[in-house]
């Protein structure tokens, strides 16, 4: 009889924005599958990533940080986390323990709510407490991870840095011992259920979070429009637009004689080649969409809201 039964399941990345979710999907992956900013609501969708070796196949599901509504594309965020939930079979808020630290009322605000609405749920549940590196005197962390245990009593408490890859891969064993028993339902080779094409447009995206300030990141939108192999080159040929929701979001998209848009395609182009491994000819256009927030339609369009 054999000793090992393989595992495979669901787990569902929750938390408040920018406490590091997508950069532990990554880290656990070992490869990029979703990107990263130092700007909160970074995330805007569900984003499968998946890690297999010979005993369990793992289907991380990274999701939008959880804030307040404010409008129709906050609203869809918020659906994806609370689907991506539903089909978790394991839960695994993420969480920032150097925020909290500073800021006991802030866990309060943030997690409290959560704990509530899933108080009674039985599926085994994993906080993350990240960014541990952030501070030197690990005793800083004791009322922290005391508020933690009883927000969830239930719960498994983990102290980690993605940052680092510190305690990630007791983490993984952890987290393969608490999946349920099953065969793996992705090939062993797959990495994300997401397309090149929404991969590419989420590369411009990170780019352009990285280098717009104030309220403009979040007016953008990347679509790729046209994706061709021309043979006579051997590139790859992209042209994706960017959406902004004003006219003067377009100006500081393009930035003073185009060297921000210039810039934006420099470090993008960098990574699709990366991503494709060949050859890349990335164009950029920006275009002015009034509303595009709020516009279901091209939410679904953009792949931001279930069809
Ligand atoms: N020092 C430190 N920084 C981290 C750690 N994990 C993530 N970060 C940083 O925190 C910021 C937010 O990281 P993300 O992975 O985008 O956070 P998120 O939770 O996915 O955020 P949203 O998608 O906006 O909800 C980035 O600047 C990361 O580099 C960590 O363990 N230590
Ligand atoms: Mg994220």
């Amino acid at each position: 009889m054999s000793t090992s039964t393989f595992r495979c399941g669901w787990v569902a990345l929750m938390g408040p924005p920018n406490a590091g979710k997508s950069t532990l999907l990554n880290a656990l992956l070992g490869q990029k599958v979703t990107i990263v900013t130092p700007k909160p609501q970074t995330t805007r969708n569900q984003i499968v990533g998946i890690l297999s070796d010979d005993t369990a196949q793992m289907i991380f599901m990274d999701t939008p940080g959880l804030t307040q509504v404010r409008g129709r594309l906050s609203k869809t965020m918020i659906q994806a986390v609370w689907q991506s939930l539903g089909q978790a079979d394991v839960i695994m808020p993420v969480l920032d323990s150097h925020l909290y630290i500073r800021h006991p009322e802030y866990l309060e605000r943030d997690m409290a709510p959560v704990a509530e609405a899933l108080a009674s749920d039985d599926r085994p549940m994993l906080v993350v407490v990240n960014k541990v590196d952030l501070f030197a005197d690990k005793s800083r962390m004791l009322p922290l991870l005391t508020r933690l245990h009883e927000m969830w009593p239930k719960a498994e408490i983990f102290p980690a840095s993605a940052l680092l890859k510190d305690g990630l891969s007791e983490l993984k064993d952890l987290l393969r011992s608490r999946l349920p028993e099953g065969p793996a339902q992705f090939p062993e080779d797959q990495i994300s259920t997401a397309s090149l094409r929404f991969m590419v447009a989420e590369i411009v995206r990170e780019k352009l979070f990285l280098h717009l300030r104030q309220e403009v990141p979040y007016s953008v939108a990347v679509d790729v429009e046209q994706w061709e192999e021309d043979a006579a080159t051997g590139q790859t040929v992209i042209h994706a637009v960017i959406y902004v929701a004003r006219p003067m979001h377009k100006a500081m998209v393009i930035g003073r004689a185009g060297a921000g848009i210039k810039q934006i395609g420099t470090e993008a182009r960098k990574e699709i080649v990366e991503l494709l491994e060949g050859k890349v000819h990335l164009e950029l256009w920006v275009k002015v969409r009034e509303h595009w927030t709020e516009d279901a339609a091209f939410l679904r369009d953009l792949g931001l809201m279930a069809e």
